[in-house]
């Protein structure tokens, strides 16, 4: 277990953690299939987004905020260990956002997701989206509810990350490789990283994309619609 948070994600071979780690896993997939029943009843479509911190989460909420949400409702609830400033910044963008402050946590957990899902107002939402906490490892074993787990990297990165972060690849439903704006001023090799990606999870879609330039973002956004269930 993760002696920072008590996350099961590292690979102990002792019984008794084992035991532990199970029984935190089994109680949150309890709680993730609560969520799960009770945004299916309301028809809302839920997306859980992993990444490293500073990949570009946030903005790429902004951008689908301010690009789509008057098409379609859409609420946030956003983690960070500490600050408000995500909420601040998606509440900017016109998006119904809810903030969780998860201190020595590396991870949101689907009883964090359930009591923020009841500080927001979802009677007209048609998409919740959680960005989750910036970290590429521990959040790949909590399932919060989500239909869609949208996996991000970003170019300055640098391509080498699905290679050393199968997991996340592995767990997700989609991968977007942002900043594709940056990519005249870095040494970024966009068809390696799709190589890597190809290798660990074939198939797996993956959109280039800029929340900052905007590219990609209609190409996924119809991905994204293709998935919802019809209404
Ligand atoms: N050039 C460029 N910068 C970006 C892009 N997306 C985000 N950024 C910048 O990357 C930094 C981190 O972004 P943020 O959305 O806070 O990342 P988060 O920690 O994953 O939520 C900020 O300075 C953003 O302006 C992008 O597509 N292109
Ligand atoms: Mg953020």
């Amino acid at each position: 277990m993760c002696d920072s948070c008590g996350c099961p994600a590292d690979n102990s071979t002792s019984a008794r953690r084992i035991d532990l780690a199970q029984d935190i896993l089994s109680r949150n997939n309890d709680i993730a299939g609560h969520n799960r029943r009770h945004l299916r009843d309301r028809a809302i479509f839920c997306l859980n987004i992993i990444s490293a911190p500073g990949s570009g989460k946030t903005s790429f909420l902004e951008r689908l905020g301010r690009d789509y949400g008057r098409e379609t409702a859409m609420a946030v609830i956003v983690g960070d260990q500490q600050t408000d400033n995500d909420q601040r910044r998606l509440q900017e963008a016109g998006l119904a956002a809810v903030q969780i402050n998860t201190g020595a946590a590396c991870h949101l957990d689907a009883d964090m997701v359930h009591r923020a899902m009841h500080k927001l107002d979802l009677a007209s939402c048609k998409l919740l989206i959680i960005e989750n906490i910036g970290n590429m490892v521990c959040p790949t074993a909590y399932d919060l509810g989500e239909e869609l787990r949208i996996a991000v990297i970003s170019t300055p990165e640098g391509e080498d990350k699905p290679a050393k972060y199968p997991d996340l690849i592995l767990s997700s439903d989609v991968l977007l490789i942002n900043k594709v704006d940056l990519l005249p001023y870095l040494t970024f090799d966009l068809q390696e990283c799709c190589r890597q990606v190809e290798e660990i999870k074939p198939g797996l879609p993956v959109f280039a994309v800029s929340a900052t330039s905007g590219e990609g973002m209609a190409a996924f956004w119809q991905w994204l619609k293709e998935r919802w269930p019809a209404e």
